[in-house]
């Protein structure tokens, strides 16, 4: 029987994960010590930037049925999270299957290679692919660009020269031929050894790297003492609408909490701007190119607040990625005035520090006043997360129209495409009217002379279009007009109502609903991509 002399593919595999598990824990702590980047983010960004828009879009849909099905909670900030684990998983993936590949390399060329010069070489490479990546998809580290690169190839350099290291110690205890079983199994015995000790040694770093990265939390959000000044005190909090309409119990609150307000972003975490080095940089087809602070967009115009409700292009029927807020900023078109546009200029396109961009007509800017460039949300600056220090509102666009953490406005003489255009989504990207129903409360039946009734009640929303009426049928019984509760505002959803005689048995809810102008929302079931989900929201029920 033939005795393999060298550490194969698996045992490679196995070192891989052995030691790409400290790594990624030292590139934690690094990054929260120092502002060093974290490669595993950077990976998972870069991949997601250059994988076609249809497989990220089936990637995503698995997510949220994953989400959905095993009950994961609210879906945006779940999202983001399993992001972030995918971006450790790939990152190990790709760790064990360089070092599989790297064990079985060096068995092939028959020991002519020096290993421990290989794993050197190998980490060199490394080093210098994920430095590209990195710089091309970091947002977030804060580190002096040499020191970054200093520190990228030191560590995977080091990961390389373990690798090449362990592979020699691993042949060492086979070389010697192995003429009996029993030196054999002393030698296989002394090879467990050795794999369980560097096991303990990356476990114990890995564990001390990852904790103390833990002790070191985050900074929650951002707050900008120029916008809260402008804003007063505190928050401004929710605004009341007028409308004593109560709504059917277990209908969402009809202004969002900022807290629990849906986020949805390219990067497994976003940008981090700062106040003070900010600029919005003014630049194209302009007579001269303008740069302005956010102190000279907070106090150099008057602010505009609007209650807006937000929906994702991504959302789907009675779907999470829809919240209301109040946003305040500087109406566009009032700017537009300052900035000197040359008559070529059709469309403004914005770029943000993420990469991400989008192109807004200046007919759009000029025909609607509310379009904004906007720097609060809900009464205090924007949270990082929601595109500090300013983000763009254009009414009845979903959000993918509408950069967050803004930084460049070039006027130019024709519209492109945008970020998600280019990955096969809508062009236009204009908001379908939708219903939803939120509740049947059956635990709130209200006595109406001899009859129960049960409150039902959800939203409806189409944009800045408005909602004229709102109609539930049961069953296949005639649709019914429900209540609605006098909006927040022009651009937020509606709040609807309608208190159903109560009947035993199985019944299926339905609502649809008509905007301002009359026209009945599409009633055709689409999914989300590429124009956003249309159809009819329906539940079952039995009582
Ligand atoms: N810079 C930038 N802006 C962006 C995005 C992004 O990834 N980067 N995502 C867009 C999308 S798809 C949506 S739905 C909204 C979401 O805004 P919110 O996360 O503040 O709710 O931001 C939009 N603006
Ligand atoms: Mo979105």
């Amino acid at each position: 029987m033939e005795e393999k002399q060298e550490p194969g593919l698996l045992t490679g595999a196995l070192v891989g994960g052995l030691l790409t598990a400290p790594l990624i824990a030292i590139f934690y702590l690094a990054d929260k010590l120092a502002g060093l980047p974290f490669i595993p983010f950077d990976i998972f960004d870069w991949v997601g930037r250059n994988t076609p828009g249809d497989i990220i879009t089936a990637v995503i849909d698995v997510m949220v049925d994953t989400i959905i099905s095993l009950n994961l909670g609210e879906i945006s900030s779940t999202a983001k999270t399993i992001e972030q684990i995918m971006g450790l998983v790939m990152t190990l993936a790709v760790g064990i299957i360089v070092a599989a590949l790297f064990f079985l390399l060096l068995n092939r060329s028959k020991m002519t290679m020096n290993a421990a010069l290989s794993g050197v070489v190998l980490g060199i490479i490394g080093g210098v692919v994920l430095n590209l990546i990195s710089e091309n998809v970091n947002l977030t580290a804060t580190a002096d660009i040499t020191l970054r690169r200093l520190w990228v190839m030191a560590a995977f350099t080091a990961w390389g020269a373990a690798l090449g290291w362990i592979y020699t110690e691993l042949l060492r205890t086979r070389t010697s031929t192995a003429t009996d079983a029993s030196t054999a199994r002393a030698q296989q015995i002394n090879r467990r050894q050795f794999l369980v000790q560097i096991g303990g040694a990356t476990a114990t770093l890995t564990v001390v790297g990852a904790g103390l990265s833990l002790l070191l939390d985050d900074d929650g959000g951002t707050t900008s003492s120029t916008v809260a000044a402008s804003l007063g005190t505190g928050n401004l909090g929710p605004a009341v609408s007028g409308d004593g309409l109560e709504p059917a119990p277990g209908t969402r609150p009809e202004y969002t909490p900022l807290e629990d307000h849906y986020r949805i972003d390219i990067s497994a975490r976003p940008p981090v701007l700062d106040e003070e080095s900010w600029r919005l940089y003014i630049s194209g087809l302009v007579q001269e190119p303008v740069e302005m602070t956010l102190g000279q967009l907070v106090s150099d115009y008057t602010p505009m607040d609007q209650i807006v409700t937000l929906s994702c292009i991504s959302n789907r029927i009675a779907g999470s990625l829809i919240s209301t807020t109040r946003w305040t900023g500087v109406p566009l078109h009032t700017l537009l005035d300052d900035w000197n546009l040359l008559p070529e200029a059709t469309h403004l396109r914005i770029t943000s520090a993420d990469g991400f961009d989008e192109y807004v007509a200046l007919e759009t800017i000029r025909q609607d006043e509310r379009v904004m460039l906007c720097y609060a949300w809900d009464g205090q600056p924007l949270l990082n997360r929601h595109g500090f220090p300013l983000r763009i509102y254009i009414p009845d666009h979903y959000g993918m129209k509408q950069p967050k953490w803004i930084t460049d406005i070039e006027a130019v003489e024709s519209w492109g495409e945008g970020y998600w255009v280019r990955r096969g989504w809508s062009a236009t990207a204009l908001v379908n009217t939708t219903s939803v129903i939120d509740t049947v409360a059956t635990d709130s039946l209200i006595q109406d002379g001899d009859r129960l009734l049960v409150p039902v009640g959800g939203i409806a929303y189409s944009g800045a279009k408005q909602i004229a009426r709102v109609e539930v049928q049961v069953n296949d019984g005639e649709w019914t007009e429900a209540q609605l509760r006098t909006p927040l505002s022009e651009t937020s959803w509606v709040i609807w109502r309608y208190d159903w005689p109560f009947s035993e048995g199985s019944h299926t809810f339905r609502v649809r609903c008509y905007d301002g102008a009359s026209v009945l929302q599409e009633v055709r079931e689409q999914g989300v991509r590429p124009d956003g989900a249309t159809g009819i929201h329906s539940l079952r029920r039995n009582l």
